[in-house]
């Protein structure tokens, strides 16, 4: 991989930070196993299809005498999925975490996801390439990739490599569906004897791979902080020449914590929530015309100017359209083959004589542009592409008419103008949060400590993470605890259960306690931009979600 020559004055005083760890990562320690652990629902089918890997215990580590020594081993580390802040500290932490164990261990990187796997593509990840990269942002020393490692022959392929090197373990650092996969190569090498361990990491900026043991992805923090401080100064643009409505599109295909996350940093006067969408059984109309009627009431008040956010997976939400992908999935999955024969141009009509009456209808009444996004396009994991639907601007077309027609019927007399935003990739590669760098480290850290314990099938986990650093809790949860049966190309599968905004959650009804006095009078916050040097309540502060989340256990 390409290396930067010159460094900005942030980068170099940056490289010199020491990220902060748990106190049981700090020197010897010992592993304590809790109690065995069931899958998150479906637990028959989770049990026959892991048989190996299945009922594992919870484990954490704990300070203790004596050494940490151990015999050499090669690890192999792959990049899975989006970018996300602190990918290279997980790197770091867990080439210093192998080191303590034995100097002589190597640590290989496979290029570009998990094809580097695959087609044997790697580089072996020395101390001068790692010092590189500590504290920076993106996951351009090895590259990421969304191929999906989930055949048989993939994996045979892939421990060709690893038994070439002598790869003893392979840390896969993804999302839900890297994880899945990394859990589905534990247990394939366990079942054949291949002595590898497969160990996971919990990434992505979306936030949605939690539960009680994993308390974030990494890159949330970071990339919320970073939307957050485009947000605030869009609204104080907004605030100054009191003339737009600004709508604002937030990554986060599948759940709304992103949304939800700046909201709760900057206050704007509308936030949609897919979840919330969905519960209330919403429409595309409703939705337009609950965001006119703000853009009304604020007009009543004299103020034709606001703020919008939208996540990116809002149309997925929408319960009509949700049917529709459903029935498009299905469809798909059964004529595929048929399918790829169709001319392009002739595409969207197969679709339409494929389909029922009503989801016909709705595929028709959708804009070309979301119609083509929803049947044509998809991801190798069959995720709709939902950062290629321009909500954000569809949403402001759609309010402009309701408003134009409540215009001549004289129930709105105000301006609207608008202006659009996409914010994604601007967070994705940030240099990461103190709290994103010290959570990425201790996780790669604790990743090595997980093999030196001879665990295959975990994925890393530190939580107390709303505590100072020392106060951390570091250990591992067995990847099958967070699975279950989910429909995906047609046919039911193992995954790991998605974590979605909780409707009974904190951060969620804090938002409905304020969001009415925030879409009437301005409430703007202005959060600033991340801080890497200065007071830790500045600096080190985790995100309004996870604080509100963790309320109760301060
Ligand atoms: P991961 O879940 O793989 O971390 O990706 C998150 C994300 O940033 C989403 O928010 C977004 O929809 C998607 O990646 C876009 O990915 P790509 O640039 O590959 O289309």
């Amino acid at each position: 991989m390409e290396t930067t020559v010159e460094k900005s004055a942030l980068e170099i005083a940056r490289a010199a930070y020491r990220p902060k760890m748990p106190k049981a990562l700090c020197g010897p320690l010992t592993i304590v196993e809790g109690e065995p652990t069931e899958s998150a629902d479906n637990q028959e089918e989770i049990k026959e299809l892991f048989p190996n890997t299945y009922g594992m215990p919870y484990v954490h580590f704990e300070p203790s005498e004596g050494g940490k020594h151990s015999a050499s081993l090669n690890v192999g580390v792959i990049l899975s999925g989006g970018q996300a802040p602190g990918g290279h500290n997980v790197i770091s932490g867990l080439f210093d975490g192998i080191k303590s164990l034995n100097p002589k261990n190597r640590l290989y990187g496979f290029i570009l996801g998990p094809a580097g796997l695959i087609e044997h593509n790697y580089i072996e990840l020395t101390g001068n390439i790692i010092d590189e990269y500590r504290n920076t942002g993106g996951f351009d020393i090895i590259g990421s990739g969304r191929t999906k490692l989930e055949k048989k022959e993939q994996f045979d392929k892939g421990l060709e490599i690893l038994q070439a090197l002598d790869i003893k373990a392979l840390v896969i650092i993804g999302g839900d569906d890297s994880n899945t996969n990394a859990c589905v190569l534990a247990e394939y090498y366990k079942s054949i004897g291949a002595d590898v361990q497969v160990i996971g990491c919990p990434k992505t900026i979306d936030g949605d791979l939690k539960n009680s043991e994993i308390e974030a992805s990494f890159g949330f923090d970071t990339a919320t902080k970073v939307y957050s401080e485009v947000i605030g100064n869009i609204m104080r643009d907004c605030n100054s020449a009191k003339k737009y409505w600004h709508f604002v599109k937030l990554m986060g295909r599948s759940a709304s914590h992103v949304t939800l996350e700046c909201a709760l940093q900057t206050h704007p006067n509308v936030t949609l929530l897919g979840e919330e969408v969905e519960a209330k059984n919403q429409t595309l109309d409703d939705i337009v015309t609950y965001i006119a009627e703000v853009v009304t009431d604020r007009a009543n008040l004299g103020m034709n100017y606001g703020v919008v956010l939208v996540p990116e997976g809002l149309i997925e939400f929408i319960p009509a359209i949700k049917r529709l992908i459903a029935e498009l999935n299905d469809m798909l999955a059964k004529n595929q083959a048929d399918f790829d024969l169709v001319a392009a141009d002739k595409k969207i009509d197969y679709v339409l004589g494929h389909l029922s009456d009503e989801n016909a209808a709705l595929f028709k009444s959708l804009p070309l542009s979301v119609s083509r996004q929803l049947a044509l396009e998809r991801d190798p994991h069959g995720n709709v592409q939902v950062s290629l639907i321009e909500t954000e601007q569809l949403l402001a077309e759609m309010v402009k008419a309701k408003l134009d027609q409540w215009k001549k019927d004289g129930i709105y007399t105000g301006k609207f103008a608008t202006q659009h935003h996409f914010f994604g990739y601007e967070g994705r590669c940030a240099a990461p949060s103190n709290w994103d760098a010290d959570y990425c480290y201790s996780l790669g850290y604790n990743a090595a400590m997980l093999i030196s314990a001879g665990k295959t099938g975990y994925m890393s986990s530190i939580k107390n993470t709303f505590r100072p650093a020392d106060e951390w809790i570091a250990g591992g949860i067995p990847i099958t605890m967070m699975m279950n049966m989910e429909k995906r190309n047609g046919q039911m599968k193992p995954v790991i259960k998605k974590a979605l905004v909780e409707l009974t959650g904190k951060p969620y009804k804090f938002f409905v306690r304020h969001r009415t006095e925030w879409s009437r009078n301005t409430s703007f916050v202005y959060p600033g931009p991340i801080q890497y040097f200065g007071p830790a309540e500045v600096c080190d502060r985790p995100t309004a979600t996870l604080t509100l989340e963790q309320s109760d256990k301060l």
